[in-house]
């Protein structure tokens, strides 16, 4: 009987290093590809371009693939001990860095099941990250961005969204990246807040800054850029204008909109109840987000209902009736939002909402309840978690200590020294920068 090979592979970009893999691995028998799904993927890296279904048309077509598998964990373990290959075949990269853990864990389960380890000198020159890079630099089509902010809900415990509110704060969110153990973390895209956006004008947040304007400005973040974006549609305005919203938002490539089911002049939510908050009728807000869904083209772009009953005062039951009532209208998901420092409410809501709703995605914006972490809001059963104002927080009090240090001083020297970064960096701080 033929031997089985185990390949694993994201096989989102087919490259020659490859090739090179699944011709050797073909030398020992019938080559098994693993074949990562989003859900494996989204939680050490970035999701890749093309769905599971489409890598499969791919990787399957290739001659010397025999079956292709979907491998649902980062770990190879898992599948190893269902499919029990003769061999399992990998490059020698993962003998030093953050992979040799993976690596000794494979060793130890295909010693289990009486298998080899097969490793083979990794293809240097081309590289699958090294292509995304050059393909990312070149930007993203508004149809891949728009369907990926509900691809990553459904690979990921939780989505993490921080604001942006220019091009600068949007390739912050683009790059910035940590590794933890053999994990990168990274953002998985923005938002587009109405506070931020307002306040970086000098104007409240009270919708008096128009959509026009606010989505040209967007459009900096937005070539620069190429994760989902999901942008606060603050109440969504008149339901005949909100069908005008959900198209011009479509057609640029937004993922999702938020609206609030609130009326009148709209305050923001996080002066609670020392604003006056008037809450739509359920009625009237249910037609609003049908408008909208009866607008949208794409089958992948979202509305989300955000409930402000916890802001204005009113207790768990009258929020979770809303949001029961909002999903039923079609809603694609929920946001709740409160002000309440200890998050006691939020979280009864999440359960309580998931007891009686298992699918529709829970969004939440930690502003006043930060102490949790993304863990432990993603076991409440929310799905989405938007960092929503820090990078305008935590820019304007550096600037202003800047200003007021070069008026102590009567020059720049000692704000040079602490509040500011050096000229160099600011030269080459934007990707595409060239020098002669
Ligand atoms: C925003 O960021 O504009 C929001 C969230 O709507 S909050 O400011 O908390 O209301
Ligand atoms: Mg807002």
């Amino acid at each position: 009987m033929a031997k089985t090979v185990y390949l694993g592979m994201i096989g989102d970009i087919m490259h020659p290093g490859y090739i090179n893999i699944i011709n050797k691995a073909s030398e020992y028998g019938d080559v098994m590809v693993g074949l990562f799904t989003d859900k494996a993927i989204a939680s050490h890296r970035r999701l890749p371009y093309l769905t599971w279904a489409q890598r499969k048309v791919v990787v399957e077509s290739i001659s010397k693939v025999a079956k292709v598998v979907p491998q649902d964990e980062w770990s190879y373990v898992p599948n190893l001990l269902k499919y029990k290959p003769d061999y399992i075949i990998h490059g020698d990269d993962w003998q030093e860095g953050p992979n040799r853990a993976l690596r000794a864990e494979v060793y130890k389960a295909m010693e289990g099941i009486g298998g080899e380890v097969i490793e083979i000198p990794y293809t240097k020159d081309v590289t699958a990250s090294g292509i995304r890079e050059e393909i990312d630099a070149l930007g993203v089509t508004p149809a891949m961005r728009l369907s990926s902010l509900r691809r990553l809900i459904a690979a990921k415990p939780i989505v993490r969204i921080l604001e942006s509110h220019n091009g600068l704060t949007g390739l912050i969110v683009e790059h910035t990246k940590i590794t933890e153990g053999e994990a990168e973390r990274a953002f998985d895209g923005m938002w587009a807040s109405s506070l931020t956006d307002s306040t970086s004008k000098g104007k409240p947040d009270i919708e008096a800054v128009d959509l026009t304007t606010r989505l040209h400005d967007l459009n900096d973040t937005l070539e620069v850029t190429t994760k989902p974006v999901i942008f606060d549609g603050d109440t969504g305005g008149k339901t005949e204008h909100f069908a005008f919203t959900v198209r011009t938002l479509e057609r640029l490539g937004i993922s999702a909109v938020i609206i609030e089911d609130k009326v009148g002049l709209k305050q923001n939510s996080l002066f609670g109840t020392d604003a006056v908050q008037v809450q739509d009728t359920i009625e009237n807000f249910c037609a609003k987000i049908q408008a909208g869904k009866e607008a949208q083209i794409t089958s992948d772009f979202m509305i989300i209902s955000r409930c402000e009953s916890l802001i204005a005062g009113k207790p768990v039951d009258d929020a979770l009736d809303r949001c029961l009532a909002y999903a039923a209208a079609g809603a694609d998901g929920i946001m709740i939002h409160s002000k309440e420092k200890s998050g006691a409410d939020i979280k009864e809501f999440s359960l309580r909402f998931r007891e009686k709703n298992s699918y529709t995605p829970i969004v939440a914006v930690p502003t006043t309840y930060n102490q949790f972490t993304e863990e432990e809001l993603a076991s409440w059963g929310i799905n989405v978690v938007i960092y929503a104002n820090h990078m305008l927080r935590a820019a304007y009090p550096a600037m202003e200590k800047c200003a007021e240090s070069i008026l102590a001083h009567h020059r720049s020297l000692e704000a040079s020294d602490e509040y500011c970064m050096p000229i160099k960096q600011i030269l080459n701080l934007i990707p595409g920068t060239k020098k002669n």
